[in-house]
């Protein structure tokens, strides 16, 4: 593995990802580009300084210059308008789209051996766009959306039950959006299904509050969204990929024919390693998520037009 990175948009996201990787993978270089080279330098500088604590040999570039992301082996777009108050991550679906275009061409350009990892909202569709504008294979292009809910919802259980995640199972599925799939009958708590520690009246609450957790904490941050979590949830991919591990994580994927879908990108659990998705793997559906999946073709479709 020639161990380089990229990252496409130095903002929030793009930076704390950056600092997650040096502090815990062993990598030859790594590269932030942002549309600001400024920014991306000025990001870039200030990640260096942090080599007197923590001894890295990791060599960081800054830069706005796509041809510095030649054959890097996994490239991340956080790049892409970030979700403001008030807005749906659908809101951003123009912009967003035409920037994930630009970046799609330039990888293929640069790059095309790469995995790719996408961050940037309407997350499931930018990954269908990258796909569709790289014609790379759908099994080295994966969304990040599913996981970052699945750790939101482990939290707020831990907060309703007291008990440690490290324990907890399972996932959330479907479209990183408030039409996620939640369902509580895929989460565990070693053996047991986790509605079995819930008061029956909190579950309906807790399905909710995470559909709905982006917004909740844009509401807070006004121009900003979520950053410590997102960018965590991309480096757990980045390290099943690095290390190998062959981890079942939910991640956004181009179906083609699985669960009955063609040409909709939405998280789904997949094997992970080296070589980005191993597997998809097709679980079989309750019939309330059948109808979940049925309202996600629908409004996947909606989206396209
Ligand atoms: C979130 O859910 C940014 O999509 C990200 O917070």
């Amino acid at each position: 593995m020639l161990k380089k990175r990229s990252i496409i948009g130095s903002g929030a996201v793009g930076s704390s990802l950056a600092f997650n990787i040096i502090c815990r993978l062993d990598i030859k270089e790594l590269v932030l580009l942002d549309i600001s080279s400024d920014l991306a330098k000025g990001v870039a500088l200030d990640l260096e300084d942090t080599r007197g604590f923590l001894d890295f040999s990791t060599t960081i570039t800054g830069t706005k210059d796509f041809s510095q992301i030649k054959d890097s082996d996994i490239v991340v777009i956080t790049a892409g308008v970030a979700r403001k108050e008030g807005m749906s991550r659908l809101d951003l679906l123009k912009i967003n789209a035409e920037i994930a275009k630009g970046i799609s061409y330039k990888i293929k350009k640069y790059t095309p051996n790469s995995i790719i990892i996408v961050v940037t909202n309407p997350l499931d569709i930018i990954t269908y766009v990258v796909n569709k504008e790289t014609k790379i294979s759908r099994y080295k292009i994966l969304g990040m959306g599913s996981s970052l809910d699945t750790a939101r919802l482990f939290n707020l259980i831990h907060k309703e039950t007291r008990l440690s995640t490290s324990s907890f199972g399972g996932f959330v599925f479907g479209l990183h959006s408030n039409d996620m799939i939640v369902s509580m009958r895929r989460i565990r708590n070693k053996e047991e299904p986790i509605y079995k520690f819930l008061e029956k009246n909190k579950i309906k609450a807790l399905q909710e509050r995470v559909r709905y957790r982006g917004g909740e904490i844009v509401g807070f941050l006004k121009n900003k969204s979520a950053h410590f979590a997102p960018s965590l949830s991309c480096y757990y991919l980045i390290e099943a990929i690095a290390n190998d591990k062959n981890e079942i994580i939910p991640v956004s994927v181009l179906l083609k024919g699985e669960y009955g879908l063609k040409n909709i990108c939405m998280g789904v659990p997949c094997v992970i390693n080296k070589k980005g998705i191993e597997k998809i793997i097709e679980i079989k559906l309750a019939e309330t998520e059948k109808k979940e999946i049925g309202k996600i073709k629908k409004l996947f479709k909606e989206c396209m037009i």
